[in-house]
């Protein structure tokens, strides 16, 4: 028999999505976050944060593919490459395979994400041992005003603005991240629904655009984030996504990303695209 014990993440106050559970993997009150792990029917095994969802088995490749993928194959050098959360390691994993990249840091507010996602979600936290990645355990704000000059690629791979991550999505934190790049740099964060963050997107992009010389909004289908419809918002220094030479996207072995996709991520339907007028 099924067992009838259901996950909710409240997405609004007035809508939720729940996952029908299998098992309660493990749950505890970290230092910052209320964490849990459990094995769901639908979506395998998933990470909450805080009541919201993280990642899922069955879903995390397409986030974790364009959050890093996207900017990678749009610099010609990626070499030193930085995460800033992204404690399941996601990122991290699809980061490694890229053939241009030398070294890959992590650097998440919560040691127990990493620790439970090594124990827990194994195919996610795939490349913690790899020789290429650094793992840190700080917030991402203090080592980004730490760091100039530094950083090909920089990736915020945060939790909602909420709690420690609020300071993931300010201007200030944006300049010095501009900073930390290279002077060819490019940054890319996860922008949450372009159906229900409308003002949100809307303030990333006027912040960065007083930084960065080019900024887009990009998106993929994430059936476990709220809508099912996911932003990430690009801003470079000097290269153009959509400028591209196909011929020169690396092939990753990959599930989503492709050279088409690359493109075509960041043609907007118009609602998405009004969000800019
Ligand atoms: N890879 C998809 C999973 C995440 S997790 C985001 C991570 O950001 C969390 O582990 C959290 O602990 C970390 N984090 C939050 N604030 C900071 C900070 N200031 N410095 C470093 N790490 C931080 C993203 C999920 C997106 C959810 C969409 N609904």
């Amino acid at each position: 028999m099924k067992s009838d014990l259901w996950i909710t993440e409240k997405q609004t106050e007035d809508l939720a999505i729940s996952f029908r559970v299998k098992k309660t993997l493990h749950e505890e009150q970290t230092d910052f976050q209320h964490l849990a792990l459990v094995d769901t029917y639908e979506f395998g095994r998933m990470l909450f944060l805080d009541n919201c969802v993280m990642t899922s088995i069955k879903d995390e490749f397409v986030y974790h593919e364009m959050i890093s993928l996207v900017a990678l194959n749009t610099h010609p050098n990626p070499e030193h490459v930085l995460v800033i959360g992204g404690g399941d390691g996601g990122a991290i994993r699809e980061i490694v395979k890229h053939p241009k990249v030398k070294t890959a840091t992590l650097v998440e507010i919560d040691g127990r994400v990493i620790e439970t996602s090594k124990e827990y979600l194994p195919e996610i936290a795939a490349a913690f041992d790899n020789p290429k990645v650094t793992v840190l355990v700080d917030d991402g704000i203090k080592h980004i005003q730490e760091n100039k000059n530094k950083y090909d690629v920089i990736l915020v791979d945060s939790t909602d603005p909420v709690g420690p991550a609020v300071g993931l999505f300010a201007s200030d934190f944006y300049k010095n991240v501009y900073d930390a790049l290279r002077e060819d740099g490019i940054m890319v964060a996860q922008s949450e629904s372009p159906f229900m963050h409308q003002d949100l997107i809307k303030g990333i992009h006027n912040d960065l655009k007083h930084i960065f010389p080019l900024v887009k909004l990009y998106l993929a289908a994430i059936p476990t984030y709220p809508t099912g419809l996911w932003s990430f918002t690009l801003a470079s220094k000097k290269h153009d996504p959509q400028k591209v030479n196909p011929e020169d996207i690396a092939d990753t072995n990959t599930r989503y990303y492709n050279k088409n996709i690359h493109f075509a991520a960041f043609v907007l339907p118009n609602f998405a695209a009004e969000i800019f007028k």
